[in-house]
């Protein structure tokens, strides 16, 4: 198949997955051109079957903000053409999606390519509900020939939120089992961030206010006055700043460390003992599901898309988004059953193996692709 992908380059689950999912189809075959701003950040290498297309869009006295979505759209249209794509796959409603239909009307003397948007969760549950984006929003999702949501309770929350009759087919996020798994090679040495008797925590976001990284330095907080133990903040974001105040104010500096964004996780996480994710809004919880591939149990949140990740006192816990008091009587209680703790890691990479591995999810993706072009 021939297919174009756009994405959010930067940093962030839904960046990660489009391009994973784009040089996994590459690998098997189809022929896969991304359509974006700026490369992803995960594309890093050369590889058969992938190409970039780069979007400009010129900066003119008169606009304020430069209007991408149009420039964008014209691009899709282009690539579309030259290459006579079957599908254009966006990952977020807005503005991809409004995008593409924008650009199918663009598309002249060639094949029409089918519009899939893939909703990742941010776009509909924080940006779709805002007023003023409501409309188009429903308008981008509802012109798309297919829409896949990354959980069920995505899906059944864009269907509630945005009173959408067509049918939207779950696909879950993936990992890479070969990349994210217990033991990797050039994996990070644990006496780099702890003592041989300390515990390591990690957690890892965009330090969005959603993600509630105030949470996780109460919970390491209650957890490191009973054990002994070190947190490793990885990522970087708005609250960054609040997390460093936090950390000096509950007198932590020696036991946490920042490491700000890094891009080769997968040798960090397999030290790790606990992983905390308490967001407030999680639609799947991509950097829960690295965590568990690399064999680490997770503390988060019910009363999100976490409950398709997380199984509750068999790979991790789940609590009330706020209850730091028992997301750290679980992490202590954890930590001080060995046993427990050795079947919680096994538990964590085989069921992240079992459910979630590339191989199963982007033959889900294939297939709906196929559905798609089908109907
Ligand atoms: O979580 C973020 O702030 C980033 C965001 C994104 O757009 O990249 O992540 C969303 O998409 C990921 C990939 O599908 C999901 O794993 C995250 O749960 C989702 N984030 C939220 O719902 C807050």
């Amino acid at each position: 198949m021939k297919v174009g992908i756009t994405c959010y380059p930067v940093a962030g689950g839904s960046g990660i997955v489009a391009t994973e999912l784009g040089q996994q189809l590459a690998l098997r075959g189809h022929q896969v051109h991304f359509i974006s701003y700026a490369l992803p950040f995960r594309l890093d290498k050369y590889q058969e079957n992938l190409y970039f297309h780069g979007v400009e869009t010129t900066a003119y006295p008169l606009f304020k903000h430069p209007p991408y979505t149009l420039t964008l759209a014209a691009k899709m249209a282009d690539i579309a053409c030259q290459f006579e794509l079957e599908i254009l796959h966006v990952h977020y409603a807005i503005p991809h999606a409004t995008s593409a239909f924008l650009a199918r009307q663009l598309v002249t003397g060639c094949p029409l390519p089918r519009i899939i948007t893939t909703l990742h969760g941010t776009d509909i549950t924080l940006v779709g509900s805002d007023p003023s984006f409501y409309d188009i929003t429903r308008f981008s999702i509802n012109a798309s020939d297919g829409i896949t949501a990354v959980s069920a309770y995505l899906a059944d929350e864009t269907c509630e939120t945005f009173k959408i009759e067509k049918k939207i087919k779950v696909i879950h996020n993936f990992i890479d089992v070969e990349r994210f798994k217990p033991k990797t090679e050039g994996m990070c040495k644990r006496r780099s961030f702890a003592k041989d008797d300390e515990f390591v925590i990690t957690h890892t976001s965009n330090f969005r206010p959603v993600k509630r990284t105030m949470d996780v330095i109460d919970v390491f907080d209650k957890l490191s006055n009973k054990l002994p133990a070190r947190l490793l903040l990885i990522g970087e974001g708005p609250e960054t700043i609040l997390a460093r105040r936090q950390v000096n104010k509950r007198h932590l500096n020696g036991k946490v460390t920042f490491l700000g964004n890094q891009t080769r996780i997968e040798a960090i996480l397999p030290v790790s003992d606990v992983f905390l994710l308490p967001s407030e809004e999680e639609s799947f919880g991509l950097a829960a599901l690295e965590a568990l591939a690399c064999g680490v149990p997770v503390i988060g949140t019910v009363d999100t898309g976490l409950v398709e990740v997380v199984e509750h006192e068999t790979n991790g816990f789940l609590f009330r988004t706020g209850d730091t008091t028992s997301m750290a009587e679980a992490g202590i209680s954890l930590l001080s059953d060995k046993d427990r703790l050795e079947k919680f890691k096994v538990n964590a990479s085989r069921l992240a193996n079992e459910r979630f591995n590339a191989n199963k999810i982007v033959t889900e993706y294939e297939e709906y692709y196929k559905e798609i072009l089908n109907g």
